[in-house]
């Protein structure tokens, strides 16, 4: 994908980005289709969402995208989808190759012993809200389920072995002492392999290594000295890369991270040891023209203001963030709360394996692609699950140690709308609330008190001593809308709620650790009718940028008052 580094040196893989062949097929089931026999008559842009563009905006069902890729090196491949949306079928070379369920994640498909030539790659996507096929994106959810290739496609060769993942964890900042698992596959068990392990390319370790068939992982641990640490005030990264050498082939993976460690002292979340304030806002990738299939340039843009308005802190609302945002939020000292892909999950859906398979897939999905990026500081999961419904436990606690397994390096919470009754509270580390006192039936003025009254309940129900984060809380603002009354909707109303807000968080009070506003920028919301009708235009229009990313005037507020938190 489009990365900030260069994930290989040796290793060649090919970017598939670009312009694809495209036939929208409507309401056919991808069962019945054949992809030799797909009229593709159109062209489509990847990343995109093929649904935001205007020949089939608003349009749900299946389409295909084609292109043909030419190898020069014979062997087993791996093909890398970015952003599948949001159930897909995969074929190469006319064979279904695999079945995805959700977007928002990178997808590998294996691809045994590729002929040297040119082989034909068909994606079937499918923006269908369908919950047996996909019970990850339904109707209710307050966001738009665009279609698409969404965010990158690549080749990549592999041959005969390979380096698959490189993952390093921060064990301590003081000493810069590190765990790094190299990740590797061999086609067959391989012996006298030369493996190598380079940071900033220096030579950390050079070892001759056995490979069994499959996949193994060799983990080694190193310290090292004086490598400056990764903090939101002072962002420095570092380029890890192993390298495998055998006979007459050779692989290599690279990745950027920062040295960092981040830990939970009382009601303090702490990076290196030290408390940090975070400031920021909720984000969703999504745009007008582009859908959730965001340009590179629009994700310039995003980071720009989120720095501009002297943030620290972005959410991401509510799937597993594009690894090109995380990039530029590695490098701004952005840190990055990133949760799996759920809107306010039922009871019921907490209960079925299949939508718990589904959600386990996409928490893995998403560690696999950002493990290493120091920004992402917390991993959440279920937005506003009905976390306060008896029976919403196994699903809470399955799900809250599948990412302790899954990462276990990062502290764990989830949105919860519901302080008062919630359940599942004592699973989290950290304590997140969705709360909009100001907007939904009451005035700004009544904010202080909801937050005082958040605070004293659950610190009189066991939790004082967990850090706490207003995880949303906004107001909407219909864009250039000013009214002499300046009342909901007034771009006046929106800018004295946050100021309200964030006054009271973080001048009046100390309890709070961190405030993720809902939201950065409108957005498209869900397909339902209710939603559209309860959102002006169609749009959740609490972002303190238009979907356009046009400041209103609460931009200023928040610049203002998060730069005077900033100046301490
Ligand atoms: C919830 C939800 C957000 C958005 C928000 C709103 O908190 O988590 O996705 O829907 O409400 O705008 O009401």
């Amino acid at each position: 994908m489009h990365r900030r580094f260069a994930q290989h040196l040796i290793r060649r893989p090919i970017d598939l980005a670009g312009f694809w062949d495209f036939a929208f097929l409507g309401g056919r089931e991808p069962d019945e289709v054949q992809p030799e026999a797909i009229a593709f008559d159109d062209v489509m842009a990847v990343p995109g969402s093929w649904d935001a563009t205007p020949r089939y905006a608003g349009r749900r069902g299946l389409a295909a995208y084609r292109r043909t890729v030419s190898i020069d090196q014979p062997g087993d491949a791996r093909l890398i989808l970015d952003g599948l949306h949001h159930w897909a079928r995969i074929y190469v070379d006319g064979e279904a190759r695999l079945d995805h369920v959700g977007g928002f994640t990178q997808v590998p498909v294996d691809l045994p012993d590729l002929e040297i030539g040119s082989h034909e790659i068909v994606v079937l996507t499918d923006n269908r809200i369908d919950y047996d096929r996909c019970p990850l994106h339904l109707d209710y959810f307050d966001w738009y389920h665009f279609g698409g290739l969404t965010r990158g496609a690549e080749l990549h060769p592999l041959g005969p072995f390979s380096i698959d993942d490189l993952r390093i964890t921060t064990l301590d900042h003081a000493t810069r002492r590190v765990k790094v698992a190299i990740h590797l596959r061999a086609t067959e068990p391989t012996e006298e392999v030369d493996l190598t392990l380079l940071v900033n390319d220096a030579a950390q370790l050079n070892e001759t290594v056995t490979l069994d068939a499959g996949e193994s992982v060799i983990e080694r641990e190193l310290e090292l000295k004086d490598l400056p640490l990764w903090s939101p005030d002072a962002p420095h990264l570092h380029l890890f890369r192993a390298e495998v050498h055998h006979a007459d082939h050779l692989d290599d993976l690279q990745m950027r991270t920062g040295l960092r460690t981040v830990s939970l002292d009382g009601q303090a979340i702490q990076i290196n040891g030290e408390p940090v304030q975070l400031r920021g806002f909720c984000r969703h990738e999504s745009h007008p023209q582009f859908g959730c299939g965001l340009p590179d340039a629009l994700i310039v843009a995003d980071v720009q203001q989120l720095r501009d308005m002297n943030c620290n802190f972005v959410r991401g609302a509510h799937y597993p963030q594009d690894v090109r945002f995380l990039d530029l939020c590695d490098e701004a000292g952005l840190c990055v709360w990133n949760e799996a892909v759920a809107w306010q999950p039922y009871v019921e859906h907490l209960n079925d394996p299949k939508f718990i398979a589904a959600q386990k897939q996409n928490v893995e999905e998403m560690v696999a692609a950002s493990y290493n990026s120091p920004a992402v500081m917390m991993l959440g999961i279920f937005n506003e699950g009905h976390s306060h419904k008896d029976g919403s436990q196994s699903g809470y606690e399955t799900m809250m140690q599948h990412l302790r397994d899954v990462d276990g390096t990062r502290p764990i919470t989830y949105a919860c709308n519901h302080p008062f009754d919630d359940l599942n509270l004592h699973l989290c580390d950290i304590i997140a609330i969705n709360t909009y006192p100001g907007w939904y039936g009451s005035e700004y003025t009544e904010i202080p008190q909801r937050l005082d009254d958040i605070v004293k309940h659950l610190d009189g129900d066991g939790h004082a001593e967990k850090p706490m984060i207003i995880s949303e809380i906004g107001a909407g603002a219909i864009p250039g809308w000013r009214d002499w009354n300046e009342t909901h909707w007034s771009e006046q109303y929106q800018s004295k709620a946050l100021a309200t807000t964030i006054r009271h968080m973080f001048f009046d009070r100390e309890r709070f650790c961190g405030l993720s506003i809902w939201q950065f920028g409108d957005m498209r919301t869900g397909n339902n009718i209710e939603k559209r009708l309860g959102r002006p235009r169609g749009f959740n229009n609490k972002g303190v940028v238009d979907e356009y990313r046009r400041p209103k005037l609460a931009y200023q507020t928040v610049k203002e008052l998060f730069g005077t938190l900033r100046r301490g």
